[in-house]
C-alpha cells in the first residue's frame, strides 16, 4: 500500500496542478506526450506551489476518442513513478479504468481523479480502497465522445448534488477513507455555459449536498471563452484566475488549474486577508 492520502493534510486552498501526458487534450495536447517534458512540467508546477499534481493520459475534451488501458498506461506510468519519486507533493492519477489507476498507484500515486466517480469501472473504488488512495468522484453524463448531447437538467444543482451524494456514498461503502474524498460538479462536462455558471454560483449548496469538500476545474474551459473573452485556451489564464478565487471564496477545497503559480499566489493573498487582525497584522 502507498501512503495514505487525506484531504485534510493538504493546505486549506489547494491548487492541483495539470500534467497532461497527451496528443489532444483541449489546452495543452501534445506538449507533455514526452515522459520526460512530462515529468519537467509537473516538477516546475510543484516548485510554483501545487499541492498535488494530476496526471492525465486520456484526453476528456467534448468529442474525444477513448484510448486503450495499456497505451494510457504506457504515457502515464513512467511519469507518476519520476514524479512522485522526486516532488513532495502528492500524485493523482486523472483515469477511469482501474487497470490504469491501480498501476499508478503501485507507481507512486496517492490519489485517483475519476471523471466518471467510479461508474465506468466496477472495479476501480475497491482498487483505490486497497490502496488507502485519495478518491476524486466527478459528475459528467455519457463519454467525453457524447456527453454534451446530454447537457439536460430541470435542476442542475440539485441533480449534480444527489449524483456526488451518491458517489461519494458509494467510495465510503466500497471502502475508500471518508477523509480522502473529495467531490467535483464536473465543470464542462454534459455542461452548457449556463449550465456552469449555475453550478459555480451555488457551490456552497453542491457542497453540502455532495456531502465532501469539493474540487473545481474550470481552467481554461470554453465557457469562459463565451463569457469572458479569450479565444484560445491559453487566453483563459485571467478568467480562469477569477474562478479560482470565486471557488476558494464560495468554500472549495481545491481547484484544478493549468497555470498554477498564479492560482497559488491568489490563495496566498486569501490566506492572508482571512487571517489579518482589523490593524492588519498578520499572525505567522
Ligand atoms: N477537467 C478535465 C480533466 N479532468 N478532472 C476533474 N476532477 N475535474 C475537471 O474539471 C477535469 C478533470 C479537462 O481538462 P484538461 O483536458 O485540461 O485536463
Amino acid at each position: 500500500m502507498t501512503d495514505p492520502f487525506a484531504v485534510a493534510s493538504l493546505p486549506r486552498r489547494a491548487v492541483m496542478g495539470v500534467v497532461n501526458v497527451t496528443p489532444d487534450s483541449f489546452s495543452d495536447g501534445g506538449r507533455f506526450l514526452d515522459t520526460d517534458a512530462a515529468v519537467a512540467h509537473g516538477r516546475a508546477l510543484a516548485a510554483a506551489g501545487a499541492a498535488v499534481l494530476d496526471v492525465g493520459g486520456e484526453s476528456t475534451r467534448p468529442g474525444a476518442e477513448p484510448v486503450g488501458a495499456e497505451e494510457e498506461r504506457r504515457r502515464v506510468v513512467p511519469v507518476v513513478a519520476a514524479l512522485a519519486a522526486s516532488v513532495d507533493v502528492p500524485v493523482s492519477i486523472d483515469t477511469s479504468k482501474a487497470e490504469v489507476a491501480a498501476a499508478a498507484l503501485e507507481a507512486g500515486a496517492t490519489m485517483v481523479n475519476d471523471v466518471t466517480a467510479g461508474t465506468l469501472d466496477g472495479e476501480m473504488l475497491a482498487v483505490v480502497a486497497d490502496h488507502g488512495a485519495g478518491f476524486v468522484a466527478m459528475h459528467m453524463r455519457g463519454t467525453p465522445r457524447t456527453m454534451q448531447d446530454d447537457a439536460r437538467y430541470d435542476d442542475v444543482v440539485s441533480e449534480v448534488g444527489e449524483f456526488l451524494a451518491a458517489r461519494v456514498h458509494a467510495a465510503v461503502a466500497g471502502g475508500i477513507r471518508i477523509d480522502g474524498v473529495l467531490a467535483d460538479p464536473g465543470i464542462g462536462f454534459a455542461k452548457t455555459a449556463a449550465h456552469n455558471v449555475a453550478l459555480l454560483r451555488a457551490l456552497g449548496v453542491v457542497a453540502v449536498r455532495a456531502g465532501a469538500p469539493l474540487l473545481v476545474g474550470a481552467s481554461r474551459k470554453s465557457f469562459l471563452g463565451q463569457i469572458a473573452g479569450g479565444a484560445a485556451p491559453p487566453d483563459r489564464d485571467d478568467a480562469t484566475l477569477a474562478t479560482t478565487v470565486w471557488a476558494f471564496e464560495s468554500g472549495v477545497a481545491m481547484v484544478r488549474v493549468h497555470d498554477v503559480a498564479a492560482s497559488v499566489r491568489a490563495a496566498r493573498l486569501l490566506d492572508v486577508l482571512e487571517r489579518a487582525t482589523p490593524s492588519g497584522v498578520v499572525a505567522a
